[in-house]
């Protein structure tokens, strides 16, 4: 990163970042000591032989262990105070969070101190920092309507803290039209909607994502790269992809970072943006993956800068302050 200042430099924007996905290995072990909780590793050096991913599910079978060691309010909001001071170290001046209640709700965990303490670290980052950012709360698609339904039940007290519900986890099985009514649903609260689509899962749910879940964005949506009537949809409607280079090398979606399709979508003329899922997995946060991109496929600064003003574009900011990021 040293040898490329400008990519640090650069004030940047997250759309696609799991807050459960932040879990650095050594905060993990610190909260399972503090709380008692028993994990199947106990080293740092175990947790990274773990992080060795064939595919989605291997991933999330451990991201979902980790994710246990999450108990008090405090937790909650000492998770996202991490990635807010990485946020001040990287120049990113704007994200917008996913967290999963149900992963902490199945756990006993009250709903309301998981978004609480999020909620907190966000607003004193704000404060502080001047960081902006929108909270999306996402649905595990591998559980039911019936779940989902619930756990949108149990954000009605807390609609100010959210801005749209997400749809995340296993792709393969569970298309986004299983949704479609609970998304209604949170279009009535007037919540926006954004769904993981495209990822391990063909063309077809990114048009499913887009026709029955009517979502402002995909989240990945690498795979529509496969399908050219989408690809002219999605440069016609500029509706945005949130991609996350280094996620996909490290979940064998490309089998390697030259591989990745991402500057092919741009010079399409996609909107896509780029970012990093969940960088405590997967070896990098943003810059680390703008690094990336840079050492792979000759990402130029042209490029970058044209993936931060579409990340701008695309963000859920208001006028005012999209246009102070411009
Ligand atoms: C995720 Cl990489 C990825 N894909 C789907 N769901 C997720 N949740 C957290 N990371
Ligand atoms: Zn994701």
């Amino acid at each position: 990163i040293t040898t490329y200042p400008w990519l640090l430099a650069l004030p940047k924007v997250e759309l696609h970042i799991h807050l459960e996905g932040m879990l650095e290995p050594e905060l993990m072990l610190s909260l399972a000591r503090k709380n008692g909780i028993q994990l199947p590793f106990n080293t740092i050096g175990q947790l990274y032989e773990a992080y060795r991913f064939n595919q989605l599910q291997d991933f999330l079978d451990i991201y979902y262990q980790g994710a246990q060691v999450l108990i008090t309010q405090q937790d909650f909001y000492d998770l996202t105070w991490h990635y807010l001071k990485k946020c001040q170290q990287q120049n990113i001046v704007h994200a917008e969070p996913f967290f999963d209640p149900q992963t902490h709700t199945a756990r006993g965990i009250p709903f309301g101190d998981v978004i609480e303490g999020i909620s907190a670290a966000l607003t004193d980052a704000r404060e502080k920092h001047g960081i902006t950012s929108h909270l999306i709360m996402c649905f595990l698609r591998h559980l039911s309507e019936i779940d989902a339904f619930n756990t949108l039940e149990q954000a009605k007290p807390f609609l100010d803290c959210l801005t749209a519900v997400g749809l995340d986890s296993s792709e393969k099985g569970h298309p986004p039209e299983k949704f479609s009514r609970v998304f209604n649903q949170a279009k009535t609260l007037g919540l926006l909607t954004v769904a993981h689509a495209g990822e391990e899962g063909p063309a077809l749910n990114i048009w499913s994502a887009i026709n029955t879940l009517g979502v402002s964005r995909i989240d990945h949506g690498v795979t529509a790269i496969d399908d050219t009537k989408l690809i002219d949809y999605l440069v016609g409607t500029q509706l945005p992809l949130t991609v996350c280079p280094l996620s996909n090398v490290k979940l064998a979606i490309f089998p390697e970072m030259s591989k990745h399709c991402i500057l092919n979508l741009l010079e399409k003329g996609v909107c896509v943006t780029v970012n990093s899922d969940d960088p405590a997995y997967f070896g990098g946060y943003l810059t680390e993956n703008f690094y990336a991109l840079s050492q792979s496929l000759n990402l130029t600064q042209t490029q970058a800068h044209k993936m931060l003003v579409n990340a701008i574009q695309a963000s859920f900011a208001n006028d005012n302050r999209k246009q102070a990021m411009l």
